[in-house]
């Protein structure tokens, strides 16, 4: 089963939106297999962000992310990457459509509330950034066959 790295960003844990984000996820039918409100630090951002080091937006983003805590999650489910990336919205909040996290909450492209990761690779590698394997639940869910 695939999995994804999802994590609510500064501005939506101050927002209060945690709730109202991993209801999304649960009620696509997805399913939540870690979770943990935490600060990252300069080393695990700097990591997680590396592909944008050296453009213009880097130091803003890294400084962003790092402004207080956030709230990571590894979900589970068939096509939970590509599903949860519709599910966000895109990038620039002026081509986040209504119906997304993104096109519903976020204002500024800076601030959009929400991080996904956009391929199997980014997914494992992000993963590994944030949680041990020992932190990630395995646990059948009976509504599985419906979904
Ligand atoms: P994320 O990695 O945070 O899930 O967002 P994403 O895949 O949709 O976008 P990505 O291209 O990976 O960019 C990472 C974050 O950098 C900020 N950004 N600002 N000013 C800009 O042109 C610009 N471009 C990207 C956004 O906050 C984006 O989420
Ligand atoms: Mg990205």
């Amino acid at each position: 089963m695939e999995k994804t790295f999802l994590m609510v960003k500064p501005d939506g844990v101050q927002r209060g939106l945690i709730g109202e984000i991993v209801k999304r996820f649960e009620q696509k039918g997805f399913q939540l297999v870690a979770g943990k409100l935490m600060v990252i630090s300069r080393e695990q951002a700097e990591y997680h962000y590396a592909e944008h080091k050296g453009k213009p937006f880097y130091e803003d983003l890294v400084s962003f992310i790092t402004s207080g805590p956030v709230f990571a999650m590894v979900w589970q489910g068939d096509q939970v990457i590509a599903l949860s990336r519709l599910m966000m919205g895109k990038t620039n909040t002026l081509d986040a459509q209504p119906g997304t996290i993104r096109g519903d909450f976020a204002v500024h492209t800076g601030m959009n509330l929400i991080h996904g990761s956009d391929s199997p690779e980014s997914a494992e590698r992000e993963i590994n950034n944030f949680f041990k394997p020992e932190e990630i639940a395995g646990y059948d869910k009976v509504l599985n066959k419906w979904i």
